[in-house]
């Protein structure tokens, strides 16, 4: 039989004393979850390593996880196994010294547009990287340890990047992970409240996006957030990106847009939907992603208005030919 791919990055990881993990910029509570169950996992299995978590930027989103560690000089990067999850392309890469690595291994649920890595466990269908990473943990449960913080921030990658299960989701392998990480001991509840609670000031900022979204004629609502609109509000680019998730259970609306204005003049696209693919459009504006969940940028009024052209003639013939939508 073949020998598994979790298996493999064990036996590497074992020849290695040094390891670095890393994961993308901009992180989500995939990256940052996938990055830190990992390594947490190996820190209790092998507390003779060093087993670090190094990137360039963080995430106040999922900041009821640990910290991340400092960076190391490049003759420790030169002696390290280095770890990359849930990054697709190494220009996504946080920690740019990835390249001093003695080697390199991918761990990631993207479509595999530019391997990398010795190693290169992909798999295009799971629904994050945090189920391969509980994967990884369960097949090698009789040689790894865990704790309850490890399977919560693995936990918290697995329903963020699904939208709790919604997105992504095609078989019952996320289901049976997060049963066997659920009696790990996770406060379910006390991690909800992290995920869901919003201060009085993001109450206030929904309301803006739900009094000034836009539908087209075919159904595609979108927002535009100024960086007034941003200042105004407190917020920072990640909080002004949370208005796409406020339109999405408009009826008859299968995608939605959030512009979001970046420092530079450039605008940030956030685009989602149901049922319909919406990561062809994100790739002809500088992005991708996800099928249902992408990212795109845009440099002016104009292209703006071409992609929100181009999304409602998408939806349109998405309805022609589809009769099961709400
Ligand atoms: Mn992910």
């Amino acid at each position: 039989m073949e020998k598994k791919y979790t298996k493999i990055i064990l036996d590497k990881i074992k020849e290695y004393d040094s390891i670095i993990i890393m994961r993308h910029t901009r992180p989500d509570g995939d990256a940052v979850g996938s990055t830190m169950g990992l390594r947490q996992i190996l820190r209790l299995s092998y507390p003779e390593k060093k087993i670090r978590l190094i990137n360039s930027d963080y995430s106040d989103y999922v900041a009821f996880l640990e910290n991340e560690d400092k960076d190391v000089s490049d003759n420790i990067y030169k002696k390290s196994l280095g770890i990359v999850i849930d990054t697709g392309d190494v220009k996504r890469i946080s920690n740019k010294k990835y390249g001093l690595c003695k080697e390199l291994i991918k761990i990631d649920h993207h479509i595999d547009h530019s391997p990398y890595g010795g190693i290169s466990w992909v798999e295009e269908e799971r629904a994050s990287a945090c189920e391969m990473i509980a994967q990884f943990y369960f097949d090698n449960e009789k040689e790894l340890k865990i704790d309850s913080f490890a399977a919560t921030a693995i936990y918290t990658g697995m329903i963020t990047d699904t939208g709790r299960f919604k997105y992504g989701v095609t078989n019952s392998s996320p289901f049976t992970y997060a049963g066997k990480l659920m009696d790990l001991g996770i406060d379910v509840e006390l991690l909800y409240a992290y995920l869901y609670a919003q201060s009085f000031d993001e109450m206030k900022y929904k309301a803006f996006v739900l009094r000034n979204m836009k539908i087209t004629e075919n159904g595609v609502a979108y927002v535009y957030i100024s960086r007034a609109t941003q200042k105004k509000y407190g917020l920072n680019h990640e909080e002004a990106s949370n208005c796409v998730s406020y339109m999405e259970n408009i009826k008859g609306s299968l995608i939605w847009l959030g512009f979001i204005d970046n420092e530079d003049k450039t605008t940030r696209v956030r685009l989602r939907s149901r049922f319909v693919t919406v990561n062809e459009i994100a790739e002809k504006y500088s992005g991708g992603g996800h099928a249902r969940a992408s990212g795109a940028t845009v440099h002016s009024k104009e292209e703006m208005n071409s992609l929100i052209a181009l999304a409602d003639e998408t939806l349109k013939q998405y309805k022609k030919k589809h009769k099961s939508w709400i």
